[in-house]
């Protein structure tokens, strides 16, 4: 990186994270909690997120941002699945970043949410280097994709509030030394836990208890009084 990249570089993370502060207090006053899902391609999110919207309707009220390169097929299943659900394309981006969220949260109706999940681009990397406004991450890795996941993605494991193993059910298909993972998610984070689901079969119910915990914790909160720019 020569002299000139630098700046280049912390003023779009500068710009960033006074979006994602904007995005945030918006958050507060509405009274939403906002998770950020972030996982590899294929682990799982979207089938997690349709079996969350399926097990959460008539308990809260769910809304999904999610973002993928192309399509909106993500989007049309979590619709389906009874999510308000809002889909950004980002084209060649892997990652989303506060000021598409921003646009994004102004299709939604924050004030009738109890909880925004945010599934990200399926990617284990530059996803958790970018504030989006949220207050907590999740983290999911899928059996299909190797034991060694964690391991190679520290930074995820590291930041992540809740970290979700999921596929379990493809155990006995594919080549997956659990005890291994699990030492590894404990050498980098001892403290955060980690639940084994199977989002097809709608198997998640220590990932909705930790979703309940996170609504009760928005509701405790006195709401943020901010003004926002035009
Ligand atoms: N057996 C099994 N299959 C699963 C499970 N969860 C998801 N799948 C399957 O895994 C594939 C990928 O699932 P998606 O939910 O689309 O994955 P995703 O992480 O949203 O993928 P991207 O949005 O493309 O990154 C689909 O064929 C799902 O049916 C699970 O717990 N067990
Ligand atoms: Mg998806
Ligand atoms: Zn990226």
């Amino acid at each position: 990186m020569n002299a000139i990249d630098i700046p280049v570089i912390e003023n779009v993370l500068k710009l960033n994270d006074e979006i994602a502060a904007i995005n945030r207090a918006a958050f507060d006053e509405a009274g939403v909690r906002v998770v950020n899902l972030i996982g590899g391609p294929g682990c799982g999110k979207t089938t997690l997120l349709e079996a969350t919207a399926q097990q959460l309707a008539g308990r809260l009220c769910l809304g999904v941002i999610v973002g993928d390169l192309a399509t909106t097929r993500d989007a049309e299943r979590l619709l389906a699945a009874g999510a308000e659900a809002v889909q950004i394309n980002t084209g060649k981006g892997c990652h989303l970043d506060a000021n598409q969220v921003r646009q994004a949260t102004q299709r939604l109706d924050l004030t009738k949410l109890d909880l925004l999940i945010i599934e990200n681009v399926g990617n284990l990397i530059c996803p958790v280097g970018f504030d989006l406004g949220h207050h907590a991450v999740a983290g999911v890795f899928g059996v299909a994709e190797g034991d060694d996941k964690a391991a190679k993605h520290p930074h995820l494991v590291h930041r992540a509030d809740v970290l979700l193993l999921n596929q379990i059910d493809l155990r006995p298909h594919v080549k997956f030394d659990l005890d291994r993972f699990v030492a590894d998610v404990a050498a980098l984070n001892a403290e955060t836990d980690l639940f084994h689901t199977n989002a097809a079969a709608g198997q998640i119910g220590p990932w909705l208890d930790w979703l309940a915990t996170q609504v009760a914790w928005s509701r405790t909160r006195p709401r943020a009084r901010v003004e926002r720019p035009e």
